[in-house]
Formats: C-alpha cells, structure tokens, sequence
C-alpha cells in the first residue's frame, strides 16, 4: 500500500496504522469539499490492483435477472442515467482517540486505529445510483430485503483470509442513498479509494461504503460477514469484558449528530482582542446540520454560530463553520462545540456518555484546552 500512499496521499498525512494503512489529514486540510490527496484512507487489508479494462462486477442473489456489469455498461448514459452528488464520509473511529483516553478497555478496536478529528471527508462522488442498477436487473425478489458489497481485497482476522464484505438494507437503495461511484471530485476513484468502483452510502458509517466492488448479493438477512457481524457493533457503556459478546451490540449504521473544532488545536497559546477564530465541521448521518454552538468555559454558556458562518447545506455532507468567540477571560480555558440537525438531536456533553467497549462513535461535544492571552 505504501506506494499508493506516496503517490496518491499529501506528504503531511498523519499515518495512524502503516499497515493495513490508515491514514488522516492534518485538521487543517478538513475544507468544506476535502481535496482527494486529503481525504482520509481506511483499509482492512491491501490496496488490490485492478484493470479497468477487464473489470466487470456480478449482481446475483434474490434479484430477478442477476447480472454482469462492466464500467462502460454503467457510464453509458443512454443506460445508466448519471448523478453526482455531494457525500460526507464518516469512519465510526473518528475521534476514538478521546475514547482511549477516557478508558481504552481491552476490546477488539485496542489494535485498531486511535483516529482524531480527521476520518471524516466530503467529496463530489459521480456514479450511477444502486437504485437504477437493481431495477436494469429486473427489481428484487420478494424476500430480497439486504444488499451485501464485495470488496477485491483480502483481510486476515484471528487466523483466517476474508473478502471484504458489508450490507445494508434494501430501503437505502430504493430511497437513492446508495451511489456506485467511479469519480472523487471530478477526477478518478484513486486506487486508495477504491479504483475502480466503490460504493458510498450516504449518512451511513464508512464501512458501509465498500471500495474495488466486485459482487452485490441480494440478501434476505444482514450480511453474515465479519465485517458485518463482528465489527462495528456499539456496547452500552455498561458493557464490559465480563458481558460483550457479538449478539448483544448492535450494528452502527446512520452516523449521529457530531462536530469538531478543526482550529486552533489543543494546548494552542493564543494571543487575542477579546476574541478567538475557531473553525470547525458539523455532520449529521440522519438530516441537516441545523445550528453550530461554541462554549468559551467548556460547555456552561454557549454562543450561536451565525448561519451565514456555516458552508452550504447538502442533505448528507458536513456543513464546515468558523467563529470569532468572545473571550474575556486569561490562562488555560476550555472549548468546545455542539450541534443540533434538522431534528433537534444534538451530541452528549462528555465523552464518557458517548463511551463503548469498541470505542465507536465518539460523538460528544469536541473539546480544546487553549492558552487564552488577552
Ligand atoms: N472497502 C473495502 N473493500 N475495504 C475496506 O477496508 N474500509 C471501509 C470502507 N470501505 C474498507 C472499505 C471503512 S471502515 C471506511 S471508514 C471507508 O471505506 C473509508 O473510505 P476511504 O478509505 O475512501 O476514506
Ligand atoms: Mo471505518
């Protein structure tokens, strides 16, 4: 994967696994359509190589006419109509590094990545809705009701060589939330990303969004995979070693409401008139990122983000959002941010509330100490 990383990553990538390589941008590089070279790359195993020229993937299962499709069928137009369409993509380890401080425990993520603010991109995807597809192979069976995604690379997990392999339900195709995408912001999937065909689910966790699709199986039940099954299950914070088991977390799907202050970082000595510049993203997996709010004294008295501060409302991208926030007061004081969606769900206020046994999902308010100047 490394030469990948050379040539398709920005050199200040910060590498949180070398292998499967992991690897998010500097927050800084967070803007409100995030370039290719600093999107954020999370594998499971190797990079596969594929020849586009030869590349086909297979539609079978509880589908009514089960298909090969190649990339020229799907970018023929007078086939296939054409979207593009504005995505966020959001690992569920985002922010887990707040988790292992809080606690790390012992569960199966300890050797996975201690991601920060940086799992999170927004890109133009362009592709072909799943929809459109399905219904080329004739529409789902009755009990056709689970879409499980294979990916061409191999993973090794306790002893044994998997595919990648996810599902999601079929509603999320039939509503147009599920793109086969070929172009990242205008220009080819990179290899990275998954050359030369990925899914993206919008609103839904990353690792829904398979990469190097080679299969769609229609499915009656969730996919029986690892992946599906093993990972990404969130545990009540009462949870622990003594009572985790696979059958009683439950499966992440739609991403929650969550933000966090991109600048400045943490420990920063700011030298100010009375007030401090933040920047920061907003993303909801379920609606519009409604309204920003940003605490000068770690979450008592709360200020509005102006609307006109916030970018452009895309219905499953982040919104990005700076803030001159009033500060009176000198020393080391503590920010942070919450936000509300379209549905009045805004984000637990510590970490601990947010806490679980595979450190998933850390969606309470993004805090930063700063050395406040005045
Ligand atoms: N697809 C395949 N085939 N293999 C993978 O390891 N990782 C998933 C998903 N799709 C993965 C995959 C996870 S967990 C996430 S968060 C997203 O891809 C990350 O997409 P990106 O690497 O393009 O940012
Ligand atoms: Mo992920």
């Amino acid at each position: 994967s490394w030469k990948y990383v050379l040539k398709e990553k920005s050199e200040d990538m910060i590498h949180v696994l070398q292998f499967p390589y992991n690897g998010e941008p500097p927050r800084k590089r967070l803007t409100e359509i995030t370039n290719n070279p600093d999107f954020f790359v999370r594998n499971h195993g190797g990079i596969p190589e594929i020849d586009p020229s030869k590349y086909f993937f297979e539609v079978e299962g509880l589908v009514k006419n089960p298909k090969k499709i190649t990339l020229d069928m799907l970018k023929d137009e007078s086939i296939f109509p054409r979207q593009s369409t504005v995505v966020s993509l959001q690992c569920s380890g985002t922010r887990r590094i707040e988790q292992i401080h809080e606690y790390p425990g012992d569960g199966d993520e300890l050797i996975n990545a201690p991601w920060g603010e940086g799992a999170i991109g927004t890109a133009r995807w362009t592709g072909v809705s799943l929809k459109k597809v399905i219904k080329y192979c004739g529409g789902l069976k009755d009990n056709g009701a689970h879409l499980e995604f294979f990916g061409a690379d191999t993973y090794f997990k306790k002893g044994q060589v998997y595919n990648y392999a996810v599902s999601v339900p079929a509603r999320k195709m039939k509503v147009n939330e599920v793109l086969l995408a070929w172009e990242m912001n205008g220009e080819p999937l990179p290899a990275i990303h998954g050359f030369p065909l990925r899914v993206v689910v919008m609103g839904y966790i990353g690792a829904r969004s398979c990469k190097w699709l080679t299969r769609i199986n229609v499915i009656a039940d969730p996919s029986m995979a690892p992946v599906q099954m093993k990972e990404y299950l969130y545990y009540t914070p009462q949870m622990g070693k003594q009572n985790v088991t696979y059958s009683n977390g439950f499966s992440i799907q739609t991403m929650p409401v969550s933000s966090a202050i991109m600048t400045p970082v943490n420990n920063d000595v700011i030298i100010h008139d009375g007030k401090i510049t933040f920047t920061g993203w907003a993303y909801s997996g379920s609606g519009w990122p409604e309204r920003v709010e940003v605490s000068n004294d770690g979450g008592g008295v709360w200020y509005e983000v102006p609307n006109e501060n916030l970018s452009k409302k895309y219905f499953h991208a982040w919104r990005t959002w700076s803030f001159e926030c009033p500060v009176d007061a000198e020393g080391w004081l503590e920010f942070c941010v919450r936000c509300w969606d379209d549905a009045l769900n805004t984000q637990p206020t510590y970490v601990r509330s947010a806490w679980n046994w595979d450190l998933h999902v850390t969606s309470s308010c993004h805090r930063v100490k700063l050395y406040s100047v005045n």
